[in-house]
């Protein structure tokens, strides 16, 4: 599904990494269909149970989940899978496969039903030096990514994925039935004008979030003196891609109802892997105390705050939360 020219588009030359790569490249053109007749075939709507998360599963959560998994777990690359819609990681039967793939499946699942962009998020992970594949493999710093990427489910099917050299966006190309490249190297402007949150959050904010966001708000009449323009799509893949293509921060902050230190956001198949796209192109990812990418994972499911997207955005957030607001 990716080829030759694509990969050294990417820069990347690890073969099996490629694989894998290309792989997933095709799982996600499978979901793209899947979503697109889900309507003739009874395949939106719920699912009738609820994940690990706690949240109600649509069948295309699973639907997706299903599709990762009996790609990838076959794959001879492949040695171990983790999914937000699945308890625990799942270990390939054959061995060989020094690679992890961790995903989340189809982010933003509670847009399908109202035909809003949704995607799917994976990170790939080297398998540690004497691992005894548990979950404790998959406990990797961001930093340690191999690869990162997303499909973005919306007019248009993208993907968009980074190995270390950059982050190259590719779109669906019908006529070739092929992912083909659109952007050789996102560049995200240092500065930004559009801020991203869900407002609604707004009395459960830490303060320094509040001062931020109300700086933002007073625009041109205020200490930042400039307007800002807001987005919310509740979906992190639309966020991001919008993020990437025309700049601006996205920010799901730690507020008074979450543990100290906590977020939303889970830190190996949300945070991490958009961290690595963001900090490809230029870009910067903080919970607001600490970089998204130096966090050391203790748990699978692990919940962090996330403010990414223009450096100048996420340094302002940064030293307002050092100022204690
Ligand atoms: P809220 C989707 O469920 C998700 O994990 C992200 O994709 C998105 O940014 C966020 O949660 C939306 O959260 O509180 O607005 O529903």
């Amino acid at each position: 599904m990716l080829d030759s020219a694509d990969f050294s588009l990417l820069g990347s030359t690890d073969p099996a990494l490629n694989r894998v790569l290309s792989s997933i490249a095709s799982i996600c053109a499978d979901i793209k269909d899947r979503i697109a007749g889900a309507a003739h075939v009874g395949e939106l709507g719920l699912a009738g149970q609820d994940n690990v998360q706690g949240e109600a599963q649509k069948a295309l959560d699973v639907i997706a989940n299903d599709l990762f998994v009996e790609s990838l777990l076959a794959h001879p690359d492949v040695a171990g899978l983790a999914s937000e819609e699945m308890d625990d990681a799942l270990w390939a039967e054959h061995d060989g496969g020094e690679l992890l793939v961790v995903f989340d499946p189809l982010d933003g699942s509670s847009n399908i039903d109202v035909n809003v962009s949704v995607g799917s998020i994976f990170s790939i992970l080297r398998v540690p030096a004497n691992s005894t594949h548990d979950a404790a493999a998959f406990l990797q710093r961001g930093r340690d990514q191999l690869a990162a990427g997303y499909a973005v489910y919306g007019p248009a099917t993208q993907l968009v994925l980074s190995t270390g050299s950059g982050t190259v966006g590719f779109s669906w190309h019908t006529g070739q039935q092929k992912f083909a490249p659109v952007t050789s190297q996102y560049r995200l402007s240092q500065a930004a004008n559009e801020y991203a949150i869900n407002a609604s959050n707004q009395r459960y904010w830490d303060a320094p979030i509040q001062q931020y966001i109300a700086d933002c708000n007073l625009g041109e009449t205020g200490p930042r003196g400039k307007n800002f323009n807001m987005r919310w799509v509740a979906s992190m893949v639309a966020e991001i891609h919008r993020i990437l293509t025309r700049g601006g921060v996205f920010l799901y902050p730690h507020d008074s109802r979450m543990p100290e230190g906590h977020g939303k956001l889970r830190l190996l198949y949300e945070a991490n892997p958009m961290a690595m796209l963001i900090e490809q192109a230029g870009g910067d990812s903080s919970t607001g105390i600490q970089k998204i990418m130096d966090i050391e994972p203790t748990a699978l499911h692990q919940r962090v705050p996330v403010i990414t997207g223009a450096c100048e955005e996420v340094t302002k957030v940064e030293s307002m939360y050092r100022q204690g607001s």
